[in-house]
């Protein structure tokens, strides 16, 4: 079996697959996965904040930015991925597959981070489609998943940090017991030196030590130097193929070269695209209903307003974009009532944070809830226009909400009711 297992090893080795060329793959992706995780958790929080947190409303296309590096970033994690099973893929080779208690956590976190990786990066990618062709729901796993993601990667670099700090920097010669376990392309030459002289020149304890004068490759020094670059060539071309064709749904110059990009910029309604349409959300007979009012409430104060009425008020125009979680996003121009205007009418505090009440009788965004800061942001529209038309119906007529740097998901469609919680 070792006989077998060491051969395997053998017949796999290759000059790029070495714990330098691991450590350069490595840290690139480990570099994803933070960007992924911190971003990640900004948006799971913007979306379920903790009682006591505030977030920033500018820039206010702040969200469109981290979400949209969330999804380039995971999209970035597939080749990274792939080339790194490959740099390390003999390694599954290891016979006996477990020597100490400290290569079992490791290769058991490896194990997990590259099932856990697996799964996220393609339930994620999965989600951009807005395919779930799974039977879990993709929010709660999404996030779940992150934790197993950061918190096996912590044991894997925690484990191999002597072996990474080697080769963090590329090294000219490797030191024999750094070389990898399976490159038995080089051989070291050996010189016979004394270990210690006496004042008389002579050897005090007879004894030598080898010392590394060079290695002898058994394959020339220039193809494998060849192949290694190449190989991060191929990896960098895959990693600019992925994101460079994808980033043109929320990097508006790169709008061109949007190949892979599920939602194209300007295709759509009003030339905004849209997410759930009035059939899905099955709120076309209420919105489009002579007798619809908006009621504001607080407490027991409320009033309604006719869509005439809401024109009726003072208007601002604001330039804010829709920033999907699924990583699209697209700037546009909107009109309507300034939200805290409206609150005002009612007796709001500035401490008064609100909730939005859609048209939507079902689906997971029917309502949705808005902190103080982004309610007495003075860009938070009740939109009435979108780019210089009456909103149209699939964007959420008679009205919708507009916010800065806020997920498109809280950007609630067909509004119904607007009520101060705990008031
Ligand atoms: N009532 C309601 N509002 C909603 C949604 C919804 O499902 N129901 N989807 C949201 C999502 S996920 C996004 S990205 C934006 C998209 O707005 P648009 O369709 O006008 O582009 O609307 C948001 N508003
Ligand atoms: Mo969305």
């Amino acid at each position: 079996m070792r006989r077998l297992m060491f051969e395997a090893r053998a017949q796999l080795a290759s000059p790029v697959r070495n714990p330098r060329m691991a450590t350069v793959v490595g840290r690139l992706l480990a570099l994803a996965f933070l960007i992924c995780f911190g971003t990640g958790l900004y948006s799971h929080f913007l979306q379920e904040p903790l009682p006591w947190m505030r977030f920033p409303t500018r820039p206010a296309g702040l969200y469109q930015f981290t979400q949209g590096t969330h999804i380039l970033a995971g999209i970035a994690c597939f080749p990274l991925l792939f080339a790194k099973l490959y740099v390390v893929f003999p390694q599954l080779f290891q016979y006996p597959p477990v020597k100490s208690f400290a290569n079992f956590l490791e290769r058991a976190s490896i194990a997990l981070f590259v099932g856990a990786s697996l799964v996220e990066i393609t339930i994620g990618l999965l989600n951009t489609y807005q395919w779930y062709p799974f039977p879990f729901p993709f929010r709660q796993v999404h996030f779940a998943l992150s934790f197993v993601i950061i918190g096996s990667l912590l044991v894997h670099i925690g484990v191999k940090l002597p072996l990474i700090a080697r080769h963090w920097r590329a090294a000219p010669a490797p030191a024999p017991e750094e070389r990898h376990p399976v490159d038995t392309r080089s051989v070291p030459v050996i010189a016979a030196t004394p270990t210690e002289t006496s004042s008389d020149g002579l050897p005090r304890t007879g004894g030598i030590t080898g010392r590394v004068l060079s290695y002898i490759d058994a394959t020339p020094a220039l193809p494998a130097r060849t192949s290694r670059r190449g190989f991060l060539a191929t990896v960098a071309l895959g990693v600019t193929a992925v994101v460079g064709l994808t980033a043109g749904q929320t990097v508006a110059p790169l709008d061109g070269l949007n190949v892979f990009g599920p939602r194209k910029k300007g295709v759509g309604q009003q030339g905004v695209p849209v997410n759930r349409t009035s059939a899905q959300a099955k709120v076309g007979t209420a919105a489009l209903a002579t007798d619809w009012v908006l009621t504001v409430a607080h407490g027991s104060t409320e009033r309604s307003f006719s869509r005439a009425e809401l024109a009726a008020l003072p208007q601002t125009a604001v330039d804010l974009p829709i920033a999907c979680v699924e990583g699209w996003s697209q700037m546009a121009s909107w009109r309507g009532v300034r939200l805290r205007d409206l609150v005002d009418q009612v007796g709001a505090s500035p401490e008064s944070d609100f909730r939005m009440i859609s048209l939507e009788q079902r689906g997971g965004f029917k309502q949705t809830e808005m902190g103080r800061e982004y309610v007495r942001d003075p860009l938070t529209l009740v939109a009435l226009e979108l780019n210089g038309e009456i909103l149209d119906l699939e964007h959420g007529y008679p009205a919708r909400l507009i916010a800065p740097g806020r997920p498109g998901v809280l950007q609630t469609k067909w509004l119904s009711r607007i009520e101060a919680i705990d008031a």
